[in-house]
């Protein structure tokens, strides 16, 4: 029981996690704080890198407006990074192609929104990327990136 727990540390302890955000969360504290509270995608960052910490494992936290440079990273985080955590703004609701590169790291994926996209506009409730995601967090606000993580961690240490 003990070696099983300990064990368990161990792997926890070299896991990294990617998280992705996509297109316009950079202007995140600066616009729309009714929707979308008023942390900063760097306050986000820090809480993340808080938690990594406590948890034991890596993140690294990466934003681009650009769908292609999205695609390269998260193809890149192939053979490095062991579960990817991604709110990917108003491409979850269009890309195919972010969808697909997710799919092709065979990796465990957490999806994130801050905003309930179910209470919003009817093109918010399809998602391409929630059917191959390990599980969606929608509504929580900015928190909801930490439980991802901590999903994300139980997950690959079980
Ligand atoms: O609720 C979320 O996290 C979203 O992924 C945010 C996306 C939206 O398209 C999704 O439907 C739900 C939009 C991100 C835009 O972020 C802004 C932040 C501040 C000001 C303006 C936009």
């Amino acid at each position: 029981m003990a070696r099983a727990r300990s064990e368990r540390a161990d792997r926890s302890e070299n896991l990294r996690i990617l998280v992705v955000h996509g297109p316009n969360l950079n202007l995140l504290g600066r616009r729309e704080p009714e929707i979308y509270g008023s942390q900063t995608l760097a306050d986000i960052d820090a809480d993340l890198a808080a938690a990594a910490k406590e948890l034991g494992v890596e993140v690294e936290s990466i934003q681009s407006n650009h769908e292609g440079e999205l695609i390269d990273r998260i193809q890149e985080s192939m053979g490095h990074a062991h579960g990817i955590l991604i709110n990917p703004g108003g491409f979850t609701h269009s890309s195919v192609a972010l969808r697909d590169a997710l799919v092709a790291t065979d990796l465990p994926v957490v999806e994130v929104h801050i905003s309930n996209v179910y209470a919003r506009e009817d093109f918010r409730k399809t998602s391409y990327v929630s059917p191959v995601a390990m599980g969606v967090i929608s509504g929580l606000g900015a928190q909801g990136y930490r439980f991802g993580l901590e999903a994300l961690v139980a997950r690959l240490s079980a």
